[in-house]
């Protein structure tokens, strides 16, 4: 199972790859506000890389349900000169998550190697040509609607057939564009439009969302549906969680998992993995 990111080709068979979150903003739904200053933000990035991050993924506009958007010039000023400082400093695969090809090819100039794009690459009708001009890596994610209506009332008559149909068109609607597939990874989207039966019947059906041997990545790092489950308000309660669900997603056959707790996700995978040995 490979996955080609720009001159790098990873092979996931066996490994998978722990995506560490970074968020340069200041209102994101867990971390807000704690990396917004450039060098908290750099100096957070290079702990990631020491505790085992494989690709640090790096974002300027939250997309929590009901996020405020953020303007162009916002998000540049938020991200850019944290990307230039990590490359000065670091070898490390950087992602930019954003929903803007305007952000996302000056992240890429800066040296950035993969666009994560929340909205499969639908939500800004330049991104799919800039992903076809470059050799960058891609995450295309499912969600409803946008981060401002995504949580309301989401409906699906079968949400593995609807996430996995959706995820299908879009890894055709990609490659129909010249990209090649190696180049992409498919997301089911853990709570963007889901309740938590929806993001419960996802993971339980992991399998079944796997499609022409595309990675799949998985975010689900302290995301409201741990609360939910643990009738718990308090963050602190969705860190265990968030790893039992590393090992779990990666058991299920994911191979790049998004976190905000780098050190113990990486262990858990790796533990994981040398249970799943080499045949997995
Ligand atoms: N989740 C978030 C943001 N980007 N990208 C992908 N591919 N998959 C996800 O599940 C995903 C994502 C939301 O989490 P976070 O970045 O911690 O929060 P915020 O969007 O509030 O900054």
């Amino acid at each position: 199972m490979i996955w080609r990111i720009g001159s790098r080709t990873l092979d996931l068979t066996h490994r998978g790859l722990i995506m560490g979150i970074l968020n340069v903003t200041p209102d994101s739904f867990s971390d807000g506000g704690r990396f917004s200053d450039p060098s908290r933000a750099v100096e957070h990035a290079l702990a990631m890389v020491a505790d085992g991050a494989d690709i640090l993924d790096i974002g300027g506009e939250s997309t929590r349900p009901g996020a405020e958007p953020v303007s162009e010039g916002e998000e540049l000023r938020r991200v850019l000169p944290v990307i230039h400082a990590i490359r000065s400093q670091s070898q490390v695969i950087v992602s930019i998550d954003t929903m803007k090809a305007s952000v996302a090819r000056a992240a890429l100039d800066a040296g950035a190697d993969i666009i994560n794009d929340v909205t499969g690459l639908r939500g800004d009708a330049a991104m799919i040509q800039l992903a076809a001009e470059t050799g960058c890596g891609l995450v295309a994610m499912h969600m409803i609607g946008d981060p401002q209506t995504m949580q309301n009332e989401p409906r699906y008559e079968n949400v593995v057939a609807e996430v996995r149909s959706y995820l299908e068109e879009r890894l055709c609607v990609l490659t129909r564009a010249g990209i090649a597939a190696e180049r992409i990874v498919l997301d089911p989207g853990f709570g963007f439009g889901k309740t938590l039966e929806h993001n419960l019947t996802l993971l339980r059906h992991l399998p079944e969302l796997w499609i022409e041997e595309r990675p799949l990545l998985i975010g689900v790092s302290r995301k409201s549906m741990i609360g939910q489950v643990l009738h718990s308000t308090d963050m602190a309660d969705r860190y265990w969680p968030t790893i039992a669900l590393t090992s779990y997603a990666r058991e299920q056959g994911a191979r790049i998992i998004r976190v905000h707790e780098v050190k113990p996700n990486a262990q858990a995978l790796r533990m994981t993995e040398a249970i799943l040995g080499g045949g997995s």
